[in-house]
């Protein structure tokens, strides 16, 4: 087992808890389903699981309408059950990563109920953004901010004034610039950490602080008046002396375009970690892969953070079908159903990816699912509980595509995922084709690349944190060098090409062809 800073360049898998693996048999995944499957992530190799919210919940957004952070929801267990899965996981060598959800809370936390029960101007509304209406009865929202979903960022309450809300209207946002809502949020890292969780992923990380002034989005001027101000920064460093106490990491969810912006983020007294959505929504070809890594290494070599490599998440698409679409980018706006996608294609591409992610420096997340080449479902769209898709009336399909529940055994109901009661979402008729069980025996599945490759990188020393050296290559086709003589090839081109001098080829996306030429679409480590 590794010690120190092993954050570095860990691979660390995303456990969606309703979605895993359900322990009760109740259709919706559970931390004792968690527990059993335990022995599957230590094969799989990972350092680390990161924990979507677990959280008491009216679960209207997947958990991330959290009404109270020192329960776990009935749903998932008990927290004693969390504190065993802790251990139990940390016994297996894997760590674990919650998920604190800063920028608002259920309307159902004791907060937000004690705020409207106490009406306009007591100190209970302070600990949020209430505000009296525009308008000539105030019957206009205080401003035009834009909801990250569908809808409005503003709700009325029955005597009068609104509420912020960026996401639902269950929702509300918290008011950052107020000393109870910083001191309750160190207790809630401090309760965590002392339950032996050795990390903490942030949501919404560049959303937390706005303008006191409230002002409208189209005022324009100045710094904008919700994302990335800099009064998170100062919000950022009390946190890390709290995690600094217990040896803990951080990773930030910054959705940030602009990379010096990101950077500010990763510094020593701030968070060790933040997601890199630059990688997660570039297309497939070669030359913007190489820009996208070559700015990624740049961005954070001179703040000495590792960066990090993320395919997918529970909020995207599914990469085997993105990769299988004529456009590969990902984009919030463009993710709709119905685009085509060629899933052989795109799983001949996923492959590659997985292949050239996991031998980059720094720290790789895998989704659940991911490892088992798992597409976007499609799901009646009377069954989406998404908030997206309801909210938009049905013309986004919201996110439940990629939280279908996991295929784990062929020839058992639910695919293994749970017993008795069908699972919350429903399984594509061909879910058992995808089952763990069924790709565990099977040497050419995408589990057992994925075993492999965490194998041998886990197995070579500095392969994870150590130089990246690009190598001369045909147009279409990246190859780099890594410690101890790895070298890694991928060719997103249209033609087969020559594989760099090698002693050995270690492990392949799919096969050669007969003249031992990279195909299209394929990654190879090779051994120098
Ligand atoms: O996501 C934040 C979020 O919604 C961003 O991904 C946003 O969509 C992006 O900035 C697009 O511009 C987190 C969680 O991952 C998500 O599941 C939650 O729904 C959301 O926060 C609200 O807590």
């Amino acid at each position: 087992q590794r010690t120190g800073d092993w954050w570095r360049d860990a691979v660390i898998y995303q456990v969606y808890p309703r979605s895993f693996a359900d322990g009760d048999g109740d259709g919706t995944g559970d931390l004792a389903g968690v527990r059993a499957r335990l022995p599957y992530l230590a094969e799989l190799g990972v350092d680390a699981v990161w924990f979507t919210p677990w959280y008491l919940s009216p679960l209207v957004d997947g958990g991330y309408d959290v009404a109270d952070y020192r329960t776990v929801d009935p749903a998932f267990g008990t927290l004693a059950e969390a504190e065993k899965l802790i251990a139990e996981a940390r016994e297996l060598g894997i760590r674990t990563i919650v998920d604190i959800v800063p920028n608002h809370v259920s309307d159902q936390h004791p907060w937000f109920r004690a705020a409207l029960a106490a009406g306009p101007g007591s100190p209970e509304r302070a600990l949020f953004h209430f505000r009296p209406g525009r308008g000539a009865h105030g019957e206009l929202p205080p401003n035009d901010w834009p909801s990250q979903f569908t809808g409005g960022t503003w709700t009325r309450v029955p005597d009068g004034e609104w509420y912020l809300h960026l996401f639902t209207p269950q929702q509300p946002d918290l008011n950052w610039a107020h000393p109870a809502v910083r001191q309750e949020h160190e207790d809630v890292l401090r309760f965590w950490f002392e339950r032996g969780v050795a990390g903490v992923r942030i949501d919404s990380a560049a959303l937390l602080a706005k303008d006191p002034a409230l002002p409208d989005l189209t005022e324009g001027g100045g710094p904008h008046p919700f994302v990335d101000r800099d009064e998170l920064h100062d919000i950022y460093r009390s946190w890390r002396a709290v995690a600094d106490e217990y040896g803990a990491v951080f990773v930030g969810e910054v959705w940030l375009p602009d990379a010096e912006r990101f950077a500010r983020y990763l510094r020593p007294d701030e968070l060790h970690t933040a997601f890199n959505f630059t990688f997660l929504t570039c297309p497939w070809e070669a030359d913007r892969l190489r820009r996208c890594i070559d700015g990624t290494l740049a961005e954070h070599a001179p703040v000495k953070a590792p960066a990090t490599w993320v395919l997918c998440n529970h909020d995207v698409t599914r990469t085997v079908t993105r990769y299988g679409r004529a456009d590969t980018a990902f984009d919030f706006a463009t993710k709709a159903f119905g685009t085509p996608s060629d899933l052989t294609l795109g799983t001949r591409r996923a492959r590659a990816a997985a292949l050239l992610t996991l031998a980059l420096p720094g720290s790789v997340y895998v989704y659940q699912g991911e490892e088992l080449g798992l597409p976007e479902a499609d799901i009646p769209t009377d069954r989406i509980q998404d908030p997206m898709h309801v909210r938009s009336g049905g013309s986004d399909p919201g996110r439940d595509g990629c939280r279908v529940p996991l295929p784990w055994a062929a020839a058992e109901p639910h695919c293994g995922f749970g017993s008795r009661t069908p699972p919350w979402l429903p399984q594509p008729a061909d879910w058992p084709s995808y089952a763990a069980d069924r790709q565990a025996a099977d040497p050419r599945s995408m589990l057992t690349l994925y075993r492999r490759a965490i194998a041998l990188r886990r197995t070579t020393p500095g392969f994870g944190d150590g130089p990246l050296t690009w190598l001369t290559a045909p147009a279409g086709v990246l190859a780099f060098a890594r410690p101890h003589g790895l070298v890694c090839v991928a060719n997103l081109s249209t033609a087969p090409v020559d594989l760099p001098a090698h002693t050995a080829v270690l492990l392949t996306s799919g096969p050669l062809t007969p003249g031992s030429r990279l195909p299209p679409d394929t990654t190879a480590w090779l051994r120098a």
